[in-house]
């Protein structure tokens, strides 16, 4: 079975709630991909060893644009505030294979470069992708049923299998080294969002069965058609009220590596839902604990940071609430796209202080080669206990 061996041993001491220690070799743990390349396992293996006392942060397309500059060699919003890149770097693949660009202007070919900078770095890439409908051809915020078209048997199904071998190219022409070199490790993060209805793959567009069939058909055609070996495969929610509803796509253990939720909604608006919030990834975490799988905040932030102490007292204060919201594994803000449209601070921006004190927390960590995410560790980190905490959000 693809899952992680330690699965067992974690879903009983999460039962019994026993004081836990398994320590289990390395050797052991088995990801989606049980022909995982080695450095793409190390950095699963590495982020689950994090959990509980790291949180890396991320930040989409750090390295593109930030605000007021673009295209610039080594220019970071992150890197001109702090001295130092983020250590996860999103980026976004609508229009691959269609377009020399993304939909955010971001050239391909500069991505690919950009993303092999972030490796040799020692960040982590992950990968959204944007995917226009199949049906209409419409954007990926064309709600229009989809899904069905692409499944196998579909009249879209062929057009669907083209997308992924364009995409499959893209993730194994990723290679770091000359001559010889194998893919760098990348985090797949497809269809997200799918708890809520804005996108064709959304709530309401498609069945719950329809979904996991896609996950499934897609997690194997790259992987056994493709050979795509690179690849740790995260599956993210928007906000959900619970573990069920969390749960109610999901393709199953064997299709998923990392856990992942966006939450910008706990950051909207005047309330105050910082408990909110950590109820919300303490469900996560737990989740991660009982499925012994990485958890992640696949993509948060406040638009434009009006609050200038949001990094420390929300954000990281609400991470660090409990333990098992602590289990988070990474962050990741979105994109500084427009003077009205950012989620990192920038030079000048009020909450620059408070993000500096932020990065310095020794539990958030920047970019550092010396980290080393990629190189095997020597073993795997004590489980803690399960936590009672672990209720249900009580939000929608
Ligand atoms: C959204 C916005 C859009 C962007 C899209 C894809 O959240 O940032 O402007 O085009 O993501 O990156």
């Amino acid at each position: 079975m693809r899952v992680l061996n330690i699965l067992a041993v974690l879903a009983a001491c999460v039962l019994i709630q026993a004081p836990v220690f398994a320590q289990l070799p390395v050797s052991e743990v088995v990801t989606v991909d049980e022909s995982i390349l080695p450095k793409a396992r190390n950095l699963y293996l590495n982020l689950w060893n994090n959990a509980g006392s790291k949180l890396l942060f991320g930040h989409q397309d750090d390295l593109a644009y930030g605000v007021g500059w673009k295209e610039k060699e080594k220019m970071s919003d992150v890197w001109l505030v702090t001295g130092r890149y983020p250590a996860v770097m999103g980026w976004e693949l609508c229009n691959l294979g269609r377009e020399p660009e993304n939909i955010d202007g971001v050239k391909f070919d500069n991505m690919k470069r950009w993303m092999l900078d972030a490796y040799k770095m020692g960040a982590v890439n992950t990968i959204s992708w944007h995917l226009q409908n199949p049906v209409s051809d419409g954007s990926a915020w064309d709600p229009s049923p989809a899904v069905y078209a692409i499944l196998p048997g579909g009249e879209k199904h062929e057009a669907y299998k083209k997308e992924l071998r364009t995409f499959a190219d893209f993730a194994s022409s990723m290679r770091a080294g000359f001559p010889v070199s194998k893919p760098i490790p990348l985090i797949f993060r497809p269809f997200h969002e799918h708890s809520g209805s804005w996108f064709w793959w959304g709530k309401g567009n498609c069945t719950s069965e329809e979904y996991k069939a896609l996950w499934r058909f897609t997690v194997s055609f790259l992987r056994d058609t493709c050979e795509v070996h690179n690849l740790l495969y995260a599956y993210s929610t928007d906000i959900v009220p619970d573990k069920e509803a969390y749960l109610e796509y999901y393709p199953g253990d064997e299709y998923v590596d990392i856990l992942g939720m966006d939450d910008y909604h706990d950051f909207r608006g005047n309330g105050e839902s910082r408990e909110v919030f950590t109820r919300r990834m303490a469900m996560l975490g737990n989740l991660g604990l009982a499925k012994g799988k990485v958890s992640a905040l696949t993509e948060t932030g406040s638009e434009q940071i009006p609050d200038s102490s949001w990094w420390t007292r929300t954000l990281l204060a609400g991470i660090e609430a409990d333990p098992l919201s602590a289990q988070i594994s990474y962050v990741m803000v979105w994109r500084n796209g427009r003077p009205d449209h950012y989620y990192a601070p920038y030079p000048g921006h009020p909450s620059v202080p408070d993000f500096v004190t932020f990065t310095s927390n020794e539990r958030v960590q920047l970019s550092d080669k010396r980290a080393s995410l990629y190189r095997k560790p020597k073993s795997l980190r004590p489980i803690p206990p399960a936590s009672p905490a672990a209720l249900p959000v009580g939000m929608p």
